[in-house]
């Protein structure tokens, strides 16, 4: 793991121009305004560190949420606050629970809004700074990946009776996989920048699998496996960890909407269990740990005893796979099109992202057998339902 660190003061774009003190001002904020940064290495929102000058003021992360990507920005805060206010209320009810760090606190608008629409029609919103150690983008141990397992298996349990109405989908056809196939084969065949030929390899990689990448698709349409609400973006930076590198907090809520367990699974472990950095340069380096991959399954397993069907065990191996392929569609979806959705530090960005996701999906193809023989012995450690 690595200290969260401000990395994306590069992409960061449009922070110039932003009226801190004014926009500190709209929200009901504790103390007085002394410094504000961009913050953290996300590829999606513009987010920004603001400290207090008083010290017992907690700090704050104010983020510009991306509307590109977010069409329907007071929905997606509707999901946040109501999955918030569940997740606190349970863990106030449970033993040795410290809520302030282990849930996000949405800092409303001064008018009681979760977010404040600015002058230029910008939405942001405010958290409550939670003091950590380290965040997942290097996970260097089994105990570090079973501590995030634990962490997200539990965030689905917790939330496996949330009230109410069926939370909005932010972002529709998120991990449909036949709709990024879709868009892949309309970016293609446009090919608006030329850059087809750069990515002939990485192309034929993903149209050699589209068939077999459809099977949780097929496994929800067909109702064999049940609809949850999950986080669909446990990528392991978006978990907080304490000093002692005991998983804290589940952040990034932005995509928390009915799902497959699946999501959460594959996600996670093509994002923390990989030997190498999202973006690494050498991909001789790019790699699945299976070790870290028994410890994150063990956690998430354990955080879901009882809960998962013997259908939903049997395709979790399958979802790693699937996750180090779209992810990787995406990207090389976004390169071919001038990366107009993930953040870049460099032109071919998205495309050396897509082939680290394609170069560890060929690893998971190697490792595959061990992979669903863990899961099956772990799960057989746990009662199923
Ligand atoms: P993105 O969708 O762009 O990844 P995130 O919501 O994940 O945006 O936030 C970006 C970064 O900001 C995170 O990776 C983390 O470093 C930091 N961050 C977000 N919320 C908090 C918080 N409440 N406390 C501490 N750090 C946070
Ligand atoms: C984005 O928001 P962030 O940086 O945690 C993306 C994920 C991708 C990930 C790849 C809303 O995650 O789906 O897997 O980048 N989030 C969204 O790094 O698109
Ligand atoms: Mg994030």
């Amino acid at each position: 793991m690595k200290n969260a660190m401000p990395e994306n003061k590069i992409t960061c774009r449009g922070s110039a121009d932003d009226d801190f003190a004014g926009l500190f001002s709209r929200f009901a904020l504790a103390g007085t305004l002394a410094s504000a940064q961009p913050y953290g290495s996300g590829h999606i929102h513009e987010t920004f560190l603001l400290k207090t000058s008083e010290r017992e003021c907690p700090g704050y992360i104010l983020q510009r949420v991306n509307q590109h990507i977010f069409k329907d920005i007071p929905r997606l805060m509707e999901n946040i606050v109501r999955v918030t206010d569940h997740l606190r209320r349970k863990l106030e009810a449970a033993p040795g629970a410290d809520p302030g760090l282990q849930v996000l606190t949405v800092v409303p608008a001064r008018i009681g809004l979760p977010f404040h629409l600015d002058e230029h029609g910008h939405y942001w919103r405010c958290y409550v700074f939670i003091e950590h150690r380290g965040q997942g983008d290097r996970v260097e141990s089994p105990r570090h990946a079973f501590e995030a397992g634990t962490l997200f298996g539990r965030f689905i349990s917790l939330l496996n009776d949330l009230p109410g109405p069926p939370l909005h989908e932010t972002i529709p056809g998120f991990h449909h996989v036949e709709f990024h196939l879709r868009k892949f084969s309309e970016v293609l065949q446009a090919d608006p920048l030329r850059r087809k030929a750069q990515a002939a390899n990485e192309i034929a990689a993903v149209q050699r699998r589209a068939g077999e990448m459809k099977r949780i698709l097929r496994l929800g349409q067909d109702g064999r496996i049940p609809r949850r609400v999950t986080h669909n973006d446990t990528k392991f930076s978006n978990l907080l960890f304490d000093g002692r590198g005991r998983a804290l907090c589940v952040i990034d809520l932005d995509t928390v909407m009915p799902g497959y367990v699946h999501y959460d699974f594959g996600d996670a472990v093509r994002s923390g269990c990989n030997r190498a950095r999202e973006d690494e340069p050498e991909l001789g380096r790019v790699g699945m740990d299976i070790d870290l991959f028994t410890g994150y399954a063990r956690g998430f397993l354990e955080a879901l005893r009882g809960c998962l069907s013997a259908e939903e065990i049997a395709h979790l191996a399958f979802s790693a796979k699937l996750f180090a392929y779209m992810v990787g569609l995406r990207f090389l979806s976004d390169y071919l099109a001038g990366d107009p959705y993930f953040k870049i530090k460099y032109p071919g960005h998205n495309l050396q992202r897509a082939r680290v996701q394609l170069r560890l999906l060929t690893d998971m193809e190697h490792q595959f057998s061990s992979m669903e023989d863990i899961v099956s012995r772990l799960a057989g450690e746990t009662a199923i339902c």
